[in-house]
Formats: C-alpha cells, sequence, structure tokens
C-alpha cells in the first residue's frame, strides 16, 4: 500500500511519504511552558505557548496510531554545567539563571522535574528523548544518527518556541538535506509577532527552510493515509 500523501502546505503543495517521515516535538517543557519554570523567568508570558499543547497531542496520537517515528527534545545542562557556555549562561538579565533553583528543581537541568517533558506529551518509552544543550536539536546530540538509522527523510517540525529552538532545528535540518514542514498550530511563541513572522519566514521564497502547514491539515492524511498514486 502507498504511503505516500499529498499534503496542502505554503508555499505550495508537498508529497510526503509517511515511511521516511518523523515527528520531532521540540522543548514541551515544563521550564517553558508552566508558570514559575525558566521561561516565566525570562519575562515571558507562558500562556502564550498553552495553546499549542491541544493540537499537539492529537497530531501526537495520529502519528502513534500509524507507527510513525516521533522523536522528542529537551534544551538542558549537565549538573555541573560544564555543557553550558558562559555565553548562554550570562545572556540577559533573568531573574534567575540557567541552574538556579527554581520552582520545578534547577532550571534547565537534566534529571530535574522542570527539564522534563510536559504530562500531556509525555513520550512512550518505546519514542526517542533527544538531550540538547543548544537551541538546535542536531548540534551535540545523537539526532544524525536516529534520523539516518530509521531512513528518515522529511520531518513534521512541531513544540516550542517558533523563533528560537524551532528555526534553529528546522534551519539545521534544512541544510542537511531534511524536508522540513513546520507545523502551524503545534508550534508556539512567547510573542504573536514572533509566532506570524517565524511561520512565514519558513515558507517564504518558495520556502527557503521548508514548509508550513496546520495539524488538521495533517491528522486526516495520517488518519485515512489518503494514498495517492507516486509521482513518475
Ligand atoms: N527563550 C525561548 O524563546 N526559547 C528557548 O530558550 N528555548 C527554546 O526555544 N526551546
Amino acid at each position: 500500500m502507498p504511503t505516500t500523501v499529498i499534503l496542502d502546505a505554503l508555499p505550495g503543495p508537498i508529497e510526503l511519504d509517511l515511511d521516511q517521515t518523523a515527528l520531532i516535538i521540540i522543548d514541551m517543557q515544563r521550564d517553558f511552558l508552566l508558570p514559575g519554570g525558566f521561561g516565566e523567568t525570562l519575562g515571558n508570558d507562558v500562556s502564550q505557548l498553552q495553546r499549542v499543547v491541544e493540537p499537539l497531542a492529537a497530531l501526537l496520537d495520529a502519528a502513534r496510531a500509524v507507527g510513525m517515528l516521533v522523536i522528542h527534545t529537551r534544551e538542558g545542562h549537565l549538573p555541573d554545567l560544564s555543557d553550558c557556555p558562559p555565553a548562554k549562561l550570562n545572556r540577559g538579565q533573568p531573574s534567575k539563571r540557567i541552574g538556579d533553583p527554581g520552582a520545578f528543581g534547577r532550571i534547565l537541568i537534566r534529571g530535574e522535574y522542570g527539564h522534563d517533558i510536559i504530562d500531556e506529551l509525555a513520550p512512550l518509552d518505546t519514542e526517542v528523548v533527544i538531550d540538547k544543550p543548544g537551541k538546535g536539536a542536531f548540534y551535540a546530540t545523537e539526532l544524525s544518527k536516529v534520523l539516518a538509522d530509521n531512513e528518515i527523510t522529511q520531518l513534521l517540525v512541531t513544540g516550542v518556541t517558533t523563533e528560537v529552538c524551532v528555526h534553529t532545528t528546522t534551519r539545521e535540518a534544512n541544510d542537511r538535506g531534511f524536508e522540513c514542514v513546520v507545523v502551524s498550530d503545534c508550534v508556539g511563541s512567547y510573542f504573536p509577532d514572533f509566532q506570524r513572522v517565524g511561520l512565514e519566514m519558513i515558507a517564504a521564497q518558495g520556502g527557503i527552510f521548508g514548509w508550513t502547514a496546520p495539524g488538521t491539515a495533517i491528522i486526516p492524511l495520517l488518519n485515512g493515509r489518503a494514498p495517492v498514486e507516486p509521482a513518475v
């Protein structure tokens, strides 16, 4: 049975081979999404990110149902901060810094409650979890190997935040030859303007970094697997 579907996207339709497509969920961590976490210490309105949870949970369900490879990422650092460059640690004027005690344990430190993924999107034991020290999911991680081992060529990119870790990861993936669909209702920014422009930047110039489409357009393709004739 063909596994190819045509997704109505911007800047134009994209043919997805579901057997070579992975869902990547970027940094849906308590420290970014919950009041009192790192995101809030940076001065952000975390409620802006909450709107992503429901559509993303629906997409995750649909991806799991068709056996798609699901990859979760978490931004964070070793307890001794040896993998956190001073340039990152000292950036800005947050009320608390990475590694400081926060409402959910030490902020963005691996193993702490706040560093982990929100309950609604908790990874299954069978799913891949990539711990990353940077904004991009390829830098200093095993992501390239995971994708190669699974013969993945296309990515559905979701998570937070649109203009930071989602963009960085999408740009890294695009440079490595992956076709990326950034799922517009499944990515979130603390800043509504950045959300809008961040999505526009992906699909501008004929899709300079990839495509954008809402999860509501992807889920029916997964549910029905609406097969199409493969392109000749
Ligand atoms: N601050 C902000 O918008 N984002 C981050 O610090 N990390 C991610 O985007 N995951």
